[in-house]
């Protein structure tokens, strides 16, 4: 997927700028379908319905649109994906498209990529679900050739070599939220008779296709595993330092796929204990594949990444709009295709929803960090809220605050009630006594449900002349979720799904509410949801996980 001249590297925009008609309708959404996901935002996707079968084509349609993305009813170059049934090679595959070649910015999948996508609710990298060309067979997978099947790790206790202890990455680039988007469920939708038909698995069919836990791009190893303090010093820091504004820039023209490359490769240079001396050696750290381990002998070569040279004028642009909080790299496209180039651009030009307005307006407070000191304070601010319901009320900073972090992108904070039962209630009390006193300023998301929790997503300020506005996060959990809970909101990002990740390896799952076991999946689907075990506190959960137990501070992957 590498190797497109530059102007081809961020198509969208330039695309957009010189055929903005033709453009024009992917970047539309169905108006009939009520769009709550952003995983598939910026895809156009061509379903080949022939093996698919037109109920499974419809409900991934349906599936595919309400997660931001679109599908199209035929094919044309300007499509991101097309997806054929498992079944289907590729020669069969272009003589369904009645095409000679695909473009080689068009990804070429099976179907488990879309119902993989849907049930993990993450946009799955297409590499790895891609159709090998008929010319070369083994081209498709020449860079997964030294990474090995999470099939075949072992125990942590048994895997005492760090490196041997790999990683099943089903991870995505964290991403600036288009629609809010929370990792609620460990894997994906609740198993109902839906998911058969996307999945298409039939109880009585051997189904050839490996699950995803087979399927896994591998790097490095668990980092849920390890203490971060082990974390070593880059020790490739030239050559990240050149790969970084790349990941950033793809990132920021919506070129998911891309960005996550770079940003595994990143992750595995930082991660490796020595600087890289050849390109051999590059090649055989799992999560570089050729095309990499090229730039990176680039980079050592001549000290310089000639790519960078050709970052588009936009990407700054993109940056600043996608620095709005609200605002992902679809809308902050859509903005530059508009001719907006500035911040007083959108201000008086584009058509902002309130959250977008909100955004805008605490800019440049919400774009910094804040001290370890006044993030202690806004907590004192809930929790003075809090006791004043009920004194009972267990309150705590969660997220980077309690990994011990310097700086705090905001406050999480996490309500609950012992006694398992006096929880309720609380959640709209206290917003009430936190926007009465003044301290919330704007809300985001007043009220989302989530199962038993409750969560609120706002920005507040301290009282006191020259305070800034910062993000809030407020939870209310039930007692009994409380350590799962606690856990997801600690964090970090990364070192949950490392950890939902080898859950899953155990045949478990892992979530903001519970630890369940014995649970059975096909292609990435839940068909059993399993057992919830009891985790009255956070070590039972790495107990049960068969991991050393990790200190808040000791998370911070
Ligand atoms: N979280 C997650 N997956 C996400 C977003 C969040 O698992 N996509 C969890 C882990 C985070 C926690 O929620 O640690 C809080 O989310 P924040 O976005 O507030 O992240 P942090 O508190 O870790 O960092 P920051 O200092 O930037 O707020
Ligand atoms: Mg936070
Ligand atoms: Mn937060």
């Amino acid at each position: 997927m590498e190797g497109h001249g530059i102007l081809k590297a961020f198509p969208k925009v330039k695309r957009a700028r010189s055929t903005e008609q033709k453009d024009a309708p992917a970047l539309k959404k169905t108006p009939s379908e009520p769009v709550t996901g952003a995983v598939f935002q910026g895809t156009e996707i061509y379903i080949v319905p022939t093996g698919i079968g037109k109920s499974r084509c419809e409900i991934f349609h349906r599936q595919v649109t309400q997660n931001g993305g679109h599908v199209v009813s035929t094919f044309s170059p300007s499509c991101t994906h097309v997806v054929v049934d498992d079944s289907v090679d590729c020669k069969r595959a272009l003589r369904l498209l009645k095409v000679e070649r695909l473009p080689s910015a068009v990804h070429l999948v099976k179907c488990t990529w879309l119902s993989a996508s849907i049930s993990e609710k993450s946009l799955l990298d297409p590499e790895d679900y891609s159709l090998l060309p008929p010319e070369s067979p083994t081209a498709g997978h020449a860079e997964e050739s030294n990474e090995t099947a999470v099939s075949q790790v072992p125990d942590v206790a048994a895997a005492q070599d760090p490196l041997k202890i790999l990683e099943n990455l089903t991870e995505t680039v964290r991403e600036v939220p288009e629609v809010q988007e929370e990792h609620h469920e460990e894997d994906g939708v609740s198993q109902n008779d839906l998911e058969a038909l996307i999945s298409g698995v039939h109880p009585s069919e051997s189904n050839p296709t490996p699950s995803l836990a087979e399927y896994p791009i591998l790097s490095g190893k668990w980092v849920c595993s390890q203490p971060s303090t082990t974390k070593g010093e880059n020790h490739n820091k030239h050559i990240t330092d050149k790969l970084e504004p790349l990941a950033k820039a793809y990132t920021h023209t919506g070129d998911k796929w891309r960005a996550l490359g770079y940003s595994k490769a990143i992750n595995a240079l930082k991660s490796y204990h020595k600087p890289i001396t050849s390109y051999e050696e590059a090649c055989k750290i799992p999560g570089i594949g050729k095309r990499m381990a090229d730039k990176i002998m680039e980079i050592m070569e001549s000290g310089h990444l000639r790519k960078l040279d050709h970052i588009g004028e936009e990407v700054p642009v993109l940056e600043m709009f996608t620095n709005i909080w609200g605002a992902g790299a679809k809308t902050a496209q859509m903005w530059y295709q508009q001719g907006f180039r500035t911040l007083e651009d959108i201000r008086t030009k584009a058509v902002l929803n309130p959250t977008l307005r909100i955004g805008l307006k605490h800019y440049d407070d919400l774009l910094e960090r804040m001290s370890r000191s006044e993030a202690n304070a806004i907590e004192k601010m809930v929790q003075e809220a809090v006791h004043s319901v009920d004194t009972q009320l267990l309150v705590m900073a969660c997220g980077s605050y309690r990994r011990g972090k310097s700086t705090c992108g905001d406050v999480d904070v996490l309500i609950t009630h012992p006694d398992g039962e006096s929880h309720k209630g609380v959640f709209s009390k206290v917003l009430h006594l936190l926007h009465q006193s003044g301290f919330l300023t704007d809300d985001l998301v007043s009220h989302e449900e989530n199962g038993e929790q409750k969560k609120y997503m706002g920005i507040c300020r301290l009282p006191g002349p020259s305070q800034r506005h910062r993000r809030l996060d407020i939870i209310v959990v039930p007692y009994a979720e409380f350590a799962c809970a606690l856990l997801y909101f600690t964090g970090s990002a990364h070192f949950n799904r490392s950890m939902r990740a080898w859950a899953k390896t155990k045949h478990m799952s892992l979530s903001e509410h519970s630890l369940n076991c014995a649970v059975v999946r096909q292609h990435g689907v839940k068909l059993v949801a399993g057992t919830p075990l009891h985790t009255p506190t956070e070590k039972d959960v790495f107990k049960h996980l068969s991991i050393p137990y990790r200190e808040p501070h000791e998370r911070d992957w």
